[in-house]
């Protein structure tokens, strides 16, 4: 309790400085070491969400944190709290989320004779997050803003934060509650060294090619990086989480890569034949061995982006250390318009990703992504799930504009959609959000549809019902091996759906797709959709 003399206690000014640098949601499961905790954040007007294991809750908090640029907040309890939000922290971490772990912890006058649910929590987290501090009363505005400072700084990342039932509930020393700086962030002048000198290899490059990625998306470059390539005639290939920094109806968009074979193939023989490639706000977390060293000349590589890299997946020939949207704004206006790739390749390659990825049959995975494509409005947000319908979906889906396709793309983890869907729908209560996932990754977290309805989210599910895990389905017939492990009974997800207060029906042609995609956008509550279709209709598809 506040002492006489104080009206605020730790954790008013825990939650009063979270509050000022932006944070407004929290996600999780409390336990009896935080509930002065989240009175305290309730007082400072940040919402609690109370989810149904804490690392889905991680991963709404990765949502929300998408949709605002704010850092995620997740509240655990003491031990197996935490210790359950492991796969959600370690997510945060290689999708660059800045994450606030926040979780009680026993007090310290008892903990080292105390042994009830007591780990060493920062052992426990040592290889994911980027710090880990106690709070104590005397400093605790101050690491709260530091742990903000820290998880913020590029690459962004999780860091983690305990904070004992006592400390939390004593009178604050001081009310001073620490303000996050104000950020100034001037654009690159033309006249910069590094502005000129990339000019310079640009006007001197016949075939140039640009990757963006994530940070390029997130940064906001897109209207830089779309005029930069309109300027030099280059094409864009994106990473799956940056897809729509630069519209996919773009003549010069050759859409995302990193995950299918088929794709990667024709996409890595184009960056082949290119005589300068601009990485910017590229991290090759998101690719596959075949993006390895992927050009034999790594001097014509060129790698703008703020964090410096932390991989051995290429070597850059120039680093440009700077926010990708302030340098492109230096750099268009040295740039004149000329056309570039005198054979033609990009068009070309783009016409044929096309046809590759086209439908084939009137139903079945591909016909699933082609009615997404048409019901979703071109700021809807679609969050999707790890497997074989993510490459397919990733490969075809047309974004429109950056951060409308979530996913968990450098860890991949399963279950990931259903918690971004909730954590950005929570967010951004505008925008239509539709999660897509896999039987198999639904089934591993279905009991987040009861956060869904508690927090009245009109979210619309759609399930890839293949009764199979099949991605590694079919990875164990591309190598010639048996089936084994991965087929999955057909569960009644409609039913499931009903149970849990939503609006739920399964589907077996685009035609009922089509309605059912038009009528949840319109619903008050959820809707899960479960399409049904064979796994021998992903043969040859990515
Ligand atoms: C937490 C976790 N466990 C296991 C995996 C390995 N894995 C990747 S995709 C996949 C299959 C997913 O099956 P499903 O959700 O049904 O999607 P589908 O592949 O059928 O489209 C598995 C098991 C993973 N990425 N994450």
């Amino acid at each position: 309790m506040p002492d006489k003399n104080s009206t605020l206690r730790v954790a008013d000014v825990v939650a009063a400085t979270l509050h000022a640098h932006g944070v407004r949601h929290a996600f999780g499961m409390p336990g009896g070491e935080v509930v002065t905790l989240l009175d305290g954040l309730g007082l400072a007007g940040i919402a609690f969400h109370l989810a149904r294991h804490e690392t889905a809750a991680a991963i709404m908090a990765a949502g929300a944190s998408a949709m605002t640029d704010n850092p995620g907040l997740l509240v655990t309890t003491v031990g197996p709290g935490l210790a359950n939000a492991v796969n959600g922290i370690a997510d945060a971490a290689q999708e660059r989320i800045p994450l606030i772990v926040l979780s009680g912890i026993v007090d310290r006058p008892t903990r080292a004779r105390y042994t009830h649910q007591v780990i060493d929590h920062g052992a426990l987290l040592r290889p994911l997050v980027k710090a880990s501090f106690e709070i104590e009363p005397e400093s605790a505005s101050s690491t709260v803003a530091r742990a903000i400072a820290i998880a913020t700084a590029e690459p962004k990342g999780p860091v983690h934060l305990d904070l004992s039932p006592s400390v939390a509930a004593a009178a604050a020393p001081r009310t001073a509650i620490v303000l996050p700086p104000v950020l100034l962030a001037p654009a690159v002048a033309s006249k910069d060294v590094s502005v000129g000198l990339l000019a310079e290899k640009i006007r001197r490059a016949e075939r140039p090619l640009i990757i963006a990625g994530f940070e390029a998306a997130r940064g906001g470059a897109g209207d830089g990086l779309q005029r930069l390539a309109e300027s030099i005639g280059a094409p864009v290939i994106t990473t799956y989480k940056a897809k729509g920094v630069i519209p996919e109806d773009h003549p010069l968009c050759l859409g995302g890569a990193g995950l299918s074979p088929l794709a990667d193939r024709i996409l890595l023989d184009l960056a082949g034949k290119a005589d300068l490639v601009l990485l910017i706000g590229y991290d090759p977390i998101e690719m596959r061995l075949g993006w390895l060293d992927f050009v034999s000349d790594q001097s014509i590589l060129v790698d703008i982006g703020m964090a410096a890299p932390s991989h051995g997946m290429h070597h850059a020939g120039t680093r440009i250390a700077a926010a990708p949207a302030a340098f492109l704004e230096g750099l268009n206006p040295c740039l004149e318009s000329r056309g570039s790739w005198p054979g033609g390749e990009p068009a070309s390659v783009r016409a044929y990703l096309l046809r590759l990825f086209s439908t084939r049959k009137s139903w079945g995975p591909h016909a699933i992504v082609n009615q997404l494509n048409a019901a979703a409005g071109p700021d809807s947000v679609v969050a999707v799930d790890s497997g074989a319908h993510r490459i397919l979906l990733s490969q075809k889906w047309v974004a429109k504009w950056p951060l409308t396709l979530l996913q968990s793309a450098g860890f991949c983890t399963m279950n990931a959609a259903l918690p971004l869907a909730i954590g950005a729908r929570t967010a951004d209560p505008a925008r239509r959000v539709f999660a897509v996932m896999g039987d198999g990754g639904l089934e591993m977290g279905i009991g987040e549809l009861a956060t869904v309805r508690d927090l009245g989210l009109p979210l619309t599910i759609v399930v890839f019902q293949d009764r199979s895990l099949a991605l590694i389905e079919l990875k164990q017939a591309g190598a010639g091996l048996r089936t084994a492990g991965v087929k999955l009974g057909e569960t009644d997800f409609a039913t499931i759906a009903r149970g849990f207060g939503g609006h739920g029906v399964s589907v077996e042609n685009p035609d009922e797709l089509r309605d059912e995609l038009e009528a949840a956008g319109i619903r008050q509550n959820f809707t899960l959709i479960a399409c049904k279709f064979d796994i021998t209709d992903y043969d040859g598809a990515f």
